[in-house]
């Protein structure tokens, strides 16, 4: 079984739309593994190291307070191309222009509410992963079903 990890966020307004069983879900549905989760509200210096490429961004200020506004749900997902997998469950940025079948696509109202947030590189999902979480809060177990996790 490959070990690849993804780290995936439940936004404000997923947590608030009582969204967090469809997020999951979705993931468990296609075979993929829940290995650590946790509820918290993030703070601005979090929110700095997990958008550092946007701290500059005229959006910045906007995704701060949007973010930080309610508690989030913080999860790691693991399985083979795990990144690449959710990103495309995912659905683009902008709410309005994700696919159907998509999370966004289905259940996104805009570019910022847009219910979660996933990793968009093997090497981004590792760094965003160490922020929040530490080894030992991290789990693995074999999934008894699924076509693709043996
Ligand atoms: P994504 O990787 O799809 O989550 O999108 P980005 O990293 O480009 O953006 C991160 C978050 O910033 C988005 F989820 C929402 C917010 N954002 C805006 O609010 N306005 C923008 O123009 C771009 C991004």
């Amino acid at each position: 079984m490959r070990n690849d990890r993804a780290f995936v966020l439940v936004k404000p307004d997923g947590v608030q739309r009582g969204l967090i069983g469809t997020v999951v879900s979705r993931f468990e549905s296609r075979g993929l593994k829940i290995v650590a989760m946790r509820m918290l509200r993030l703070d601005r210096e979090i929110v700095e190291r997990y958008y550092a490429e946007h701290v500059e961004k005229d959006f910045f200020e906007d995704l701060v307070g949007f973010i930080t506004s309610g508690p989030v749900i913080a999860m790691i997902v693991q399985g083979p191309d795990v990144v690449s997998v959710v990103r495309r469950m995912v659905g683009t940025t902008d709410s309005k222009e994700a696919s159907p079948g998509t999370i966004r696509g289905d259940f996104g109202i805009s570019k910022q509410m847009n219910i979660i947030h996933a990793s968009d590189s093997p090497e981004s999902a590792e760094r965003e992963i160490s922020i929040l979480f530490s080894d030992d809060e991290i789990q693995d177990f074999e999934r008894i079903d699924g076509p693709w996790t043996a």
